[in-house]
């Protein structure tokens, strides 16, 4: 005769700690998370799986091309796919046009 004291069920996924969309399935006694899909990984899908920029993929040496991005991180912000030109030097792209409050017109 079954005798499960139900009190004793680990809650892992009620609620959810799988973050961003995460597929969350329990045992007994720990849970994992189904990240595939999502754009990020870990043990809670919390660290995103992209670069947060352009920059960030031509400092580790990739070419031009389509990449996706996740600007925030492990943030909120769902990847996005851009198109990376490679060919453009850093600073140009990084360049800010920056006025003073106090200058007149
Ligand atoms: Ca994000």
């Amino acid at each position: 005769m079954a005798n499960f004291e139900a009190k004793n069920i680990y809650r892992a996924c009620l609620p959810n700690l799988c973050e961003h969309g995460g597929r969350c399935s329990q045992t007994w006694s720990s849970f994992s998370c189904d990240c595939s899909g999502t754009g990020y990984s870990g043990a809670t899908c919390h660290n995103s799986i992209y670069e947060s920029s352009c920059e960030a993929y031509k400092l580790i040496g990739s070419s031009s091309g389509f990449y996706s991005i996740d600007p925030d991180g492990s943030g909120p912000l769902g990847p996005a796919q851009v198109y990376c030109n490679m060919t453009v030097p850093l600073r140009t792209v990084r360049k800010l046009s920056v006025k003073s409050p106090l200058a007149g017109d």
